[in-house]
């Protein structure tokens, strides 16, 4: 078996272990969910459990992993940074943000239930995910409330909310190189900064390891949305299960759409090797995750 396929075989696995626990706990009888309005919870339902890659999960287990972290609150703290996640795309398909029909090759929630639903949807994830970190099993409280902070932090106005208000608000003027990277790394960085952070702070190790896991993420965020940009230009919508070609039919500034598609390969390639030297610490126990690197950068979908 190649080194990808195994990595994607992983991957997957992962991606089941979180998909129970997001199941579990958007099932009517979840203590944390007990009580929803029914049509709510499936909208909460149709915007998680509708097959997204998982990546930010597998980025908090494996992360954890590296430093023998409790698993069970690993998948727990997983499945809270993916219901975060999914209220992101959820608000960002709404009319007043991206205005898209298409997620995940199915109807977005706006489209499938109403656009009220879909806010209340997006709020209730949000939500929901707050319990998750305070109910993950086996990790200390002082962990808890590490992780809840560095969460409110990253997907907040300073993080993932302030960066859709600079993308928003760049759609009437022009961003410099240097503020693009600022909106990136708040709006996508933040959220994948944090799941590679999570893995050490899960394993109560707060001083260097969290500051090395914390570069490697803030670096694969950058990977990660500079592959999106170029997948926007040269993927098609039925391989990404979105729209295409958004960027630049709005005239949006991307980094591809300055400096062309072999810069942006060359960029990178050189990001996964800063990712993997941020790991080097940890010799051959970083492999897993600077195989999440390279699969950040030459994603197809
Ligand atoms: C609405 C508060 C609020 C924030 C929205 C995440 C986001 C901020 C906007 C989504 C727009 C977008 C396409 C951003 C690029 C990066 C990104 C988050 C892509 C989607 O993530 P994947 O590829 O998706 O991990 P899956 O579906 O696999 O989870």
């Amino acid at each position: 078996m190649s080194a990808a396929s195994s990595f994607e075989t992983r991957l997957s696995a992962s991606a089941a272990t979180v998909e129970a626990k997001l199941d579990a706990c958007l099932s009517a009888d979840h203590p944390l969910v007990k009580g929803t309005p029914s049509r709510l919870l499936a909208a909460m339902r149709h915007g998680v459990l509708n097959g997204g890659k998982r990546l930010r999960p597998f980025l908090v287990i494996e992360s954890a992993r590296l430093f023998d972290g409790a698993a069970a609150g690993a998948v727990s703290v997983a499945a809270a940074l993916e219901c975060v996640h999914s209220y992101s795309l959820v608000h960002d398909d709404l009319p007043a943000m991206d205005d898209d029909d298409l997620r995940r090759g199915l109807p977005t929630v706006h489209k499938a239930f109403d656009e009220a639903t879909a806010i209340l949807a997006g709020d209730a994830l949000l939500t929901l995910a707050v319990g998750l970190v305070a109910e993950a099993e086996g990790i200390a409280a002082e962990a808890r409330l590490a992780l809840t902070l560095a969460l409110s932090r990253e997907a907040g106005a300073a993080g993932m909310v302030g960066g859709q208000a600079l993308d928003l608000a760049a759609e009437d003027e022009t961003l410099d190189e240097a503020a693009i990277a600022r909106m990136q790394a708040m709006k996508t960085g933040a959220l994948i900064a944090f799941a590679s952070e999570a893995g050490p702070i899960i394993a109560g190790a707060f001083g260097e390891d969290r500051q090395r896991l914390r570069r490697f993420g803030e670096t694969i965020g950058l990977a990660f949305q500079l592959a999106d940009d170029l997948l926007d230009e040269t993927a098609d919508a039925a391989a990404l299960g979105k729209a295409t070609g958004k960027d630049r039919a709005r005239g949006k500034k991307t980094l591809p759409a300055l400096h062309g598609h072999d810069w942006t390969r060359a960029r990178l390639a050189s990001l996964v090797d800063e990712a993997a030297s941020s790991l080097a610490p940890y010799g051959g126990r970083g492999a897993v995750l600077c195989e999440a690197a390279r699969f950040i950068s030459d994603r197809r979908s």
